[in-house]
């Protein structure tokens, strides 16, 4: 068996998990944000989801807390390349506002929008699944300001950019629709697996 000792000095050895050209941000939970940090408190909050859908539907905050409840405690991953690993969000999944409003078989692609403006554009599938949440706790409390709260988007599985803060809603096509990043040049889906960070990669 080989076992290295004493590997000591700068150098960021690989962990399994991390996605490649990302690096550990450990205890650090950087904020990046393109806009000031909204004034929202959960009375204000409201999420919609329309489109290609049967039954448009915009739910208050209560409403949203009366669906299933839902957690994801896992890694997170920033194009940026900062990764961070087991966080713990709570919310709903996706799934449970989606099952409501029925999507058309029609719809490929949803916008994802913040209250303060902000896009996002997702393949629908990778907001089902039981992958996306609408979350607003993180560690057991409620999620902060700066990183989204009262609620935000939560997308693991894509570059964090796609999990827009300050979620307000989603709309349905059946087409892509780049969003802010998007329309920067970043990449469609944005899977760190595959190191999607521009379109093109
Ligand atoms: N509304 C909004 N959502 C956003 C962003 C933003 O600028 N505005 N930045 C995205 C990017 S690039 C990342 S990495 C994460 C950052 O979330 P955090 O500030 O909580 O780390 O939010 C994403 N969602
Ligand atoms: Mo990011």
């Amino acid at each position: 068996m080989n076992v290295t000792r004493g590997f000591t000095g700068h150098a960021r050895a690989h962990r399994p998990g991390l996605p490649p050209g990302q690096y550990d941000a450990g205890d650090d939970w950087p904020v990046l944000s393109a806009e000031v940090t909204p004034e929202l408190t959960p009375a204000d909050w409201t999420f919609r989801v329309d489109g290609l859908v049967a039954e448009p539907r915009t739910w208050d905050w209560d409403a949203a807390h009366g669906l299933p409840a839902s957690a994801y405690e896992g890694d997170i991953h920033c194009v940026t390349s900062w990764s961070k690993f087991g966080v713990r969000f709570a919310g709903v999944s996706l799934d449970a506002f989606l099952d409501v409003v029925r999507p058309h078989g029609s719809a490929t692609h949803a916008v994802a929008y913040a209250h303060t403006g902000y896009t996002a554009s997702l393949p629908l599938a990778d907001l089902t699944g039981g992958r996306a949440w609408i979350a607003w706790e993180y560690d057991g409390a409620p999620l902060a300001a700066e990183h989204g709260g009262p609620a935000r988007l939560l997308v693991p599985h894509l570059y964090f950019w796609k999990s827009a803060k300050w979620i307000a809603g989603l709309t349905l096509l059946d087409h892509e629709a780049p969003g802010f990043w998007e329309q920067n040049g970043y990449h469609a889906r944005g899977n760190p697996w595959e190191e999607q960070r521009y379109s093109g990669d």
